[in-house]
């Protein structure tokens, strides 16, 4: 079994710009992860599964809503907290991130944010141990990049107190175990709504979807309706509109952000360590000038990555951040990750294809991460929408004849 030898890198000396607090948060989690996750991950992603077991410890560490208030059962911490909890689990595993922050960002946000009393007194304790698990229904079969264009749909069951939902829902983390899912449908008026649909609805069901080649180590499901009647109780009150998902969004690009930036720190200490250690023609590699290029790339790359989080953090602490300055962070941040992983990876020569190193995988998992919460190209149209006021989604389809 592989030990794990993190330490993060910290050119620039970002820790003196984080509290006493923020330090105690990433370190109990990098702990935690080093303990319980790293010995095991390598076996959960060849089999394409998720380690359920635990689920309990996330809780503990405080990955699930890290920023829900106490009252509510989370640990009221703050935005950067988050983002550094989600950075030491993506160091370890994107999958691993991925069921945090569709937990945190996806269900419980939601229900935080838009939920009624009722409901968050109901769902967010429970969510935030973990004893309870949810998942996020935006994605459909012919609805990706456009969510707007989502066809589920409910109607009122005309007994006053249901309404019927059907529709199908795919690509979605944690639905093959989640006890419930926050659904995203439209009503009657063609209006979208959230609506907290529970595991063991009649009509409702989650079927696994297999052969993913990256992300292995989440597991991913449909969400079926059919005819499933959902007591009214269940739609979120406090929002609707396509805004409602999308906001919910913004937190887990947020987290995304930061988690990307800890698989790209993984790969550059990992291929710093073997440059020293591996030795070829007498030397060790990294008394070759192409291999210290690489290095220097990707800690500057790296360097400049965690400056642009950690403001980001800060933006949004102060409720200032803007979807399209997150939208900015999750899209850089990933698409240095992946040049890290790969230039990490011709670093371990053939070793870099094992699960000797964790890199491999780091590069197959951010091949779903480079394309979920908003793809590669989405995220770049939104920042040119965003500086120069002009939508360039939509397009009038040519006459072809
Ligand atoms: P558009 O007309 O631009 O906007 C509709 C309404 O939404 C508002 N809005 C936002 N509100 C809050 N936060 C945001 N980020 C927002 N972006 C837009 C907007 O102001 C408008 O409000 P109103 O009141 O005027 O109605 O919408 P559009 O249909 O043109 O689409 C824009 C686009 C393409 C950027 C958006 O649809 C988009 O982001 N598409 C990508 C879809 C996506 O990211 N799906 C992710 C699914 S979840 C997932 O992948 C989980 S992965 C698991 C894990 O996280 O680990
Ligand atoms: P499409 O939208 O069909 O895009 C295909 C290509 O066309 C992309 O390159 C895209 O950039 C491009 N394209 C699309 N529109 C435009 C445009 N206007 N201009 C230029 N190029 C464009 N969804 C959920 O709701 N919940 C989840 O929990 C969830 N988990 C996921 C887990 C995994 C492992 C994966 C892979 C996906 C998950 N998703 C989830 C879905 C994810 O958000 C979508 O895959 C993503 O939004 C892209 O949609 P799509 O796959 O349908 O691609």
């Amino acid at each position: 079994m592989r030990t794990d030898l993190y330490t993060h890198p910290d050119y620039f000396n970002m820790d003196d710009l984080l509290s006493d607090e923020h330090k105690l948060v990433r370190d109990s989690a990098r702990a935690w992860v080093k303990k319980e996750v790293s010995p095991i991950i390598d076996e959960h992603y060849e089999k394409a599964t998720f380690p359920n077991n635990l689920l309990s410890g996330l809780g503990e560490i405080g990955a699930f809503g890290p920023y829900i208030p106490e009252e509510y059962g989370g640990p009221g911490l703050d935005h950067i907290s988050y983002g550094l909890i989600m950075q030491e689990l993506e160091r370890c595993d994107s999958g691993l991130r991925s069921t945090a922050s569709v937990q945190s960002s996806l269900v419980m946000y939601p229900i935080w944010k838009y939920g009624s009393e009722e409901q968050k007194q109901k769902y967010l304790p429970k969510l935030a141990t973990g004893e309870m698990m949810g998942c996020f229904g935006l994605t459909e079969p012919d609805h990706g990049s456009n969510p707007g264009g989502m066809t589920t749909n409910f109607k009122d069951a005309g007994d006053g107190e249901n309404v019927i939902l059907n529709g199908a829902k795919m690509w979605i983390s944690n639905a093959p175990f989640a006890d419930i899912a926050v659904v995203w449908a439209k009503d009657e008026t063609g209006r979208i709504y959230g609506i907290v649909v529970e595991r063991g609805m009649e009509g409702f069901s989650t079927p696994e979807m297999h052969g993913k080649l990256s992300l292995r180590a989440s597991s991913t499901g449909e969400l079926i309706f059919v005819d499933v009647k959902v007591p009214k109780s269940h739609i979120l009150p406090g929002r609707s509109g396509l805004g409602a998902p999308l906001s919910c969004l913004d937190s887990a690009r947020f987290g995304i952000a930061w988690g990307a930036l800890g698989a790209a720190m993984d790969c550059y200490d990992q291929a710093l360590r073997y440059s020293k250690e591996r030795t070829q023609f007498g030397v060790p590699i990294g008394a070759f000038q192409l291999i210290q290029k690489k290095l220097a790339e990707m800690i500057t790359e790296i360097t400049k990555a965690q400056l642009l989080t950690l403001r980001l953090g800060q933006l949004r602490n102060e409720g200032k951040a803007t979807s399209a300055q997150i939208s900015m962070a999750k899209r850089n941040n990933v698409e240095i990750a992946l040049n890290i992983a790969r230039e990490a990876r011709q670093i371990h020569g053939g070793m870099g294809i094992t699960s000797e190193y964790s890199i491999m995988r780091h590069m197959a998992n951010l091949e779903s991460v480079v394309t979920y919460e908003g793809t590669h190209d989405i995220h770049l149209l939104i920042t040119g929408m965003d500086i120069t006021g002009i939508p360039a989604f939509t397009r009038e389809m040519p006459d072809l004849k």
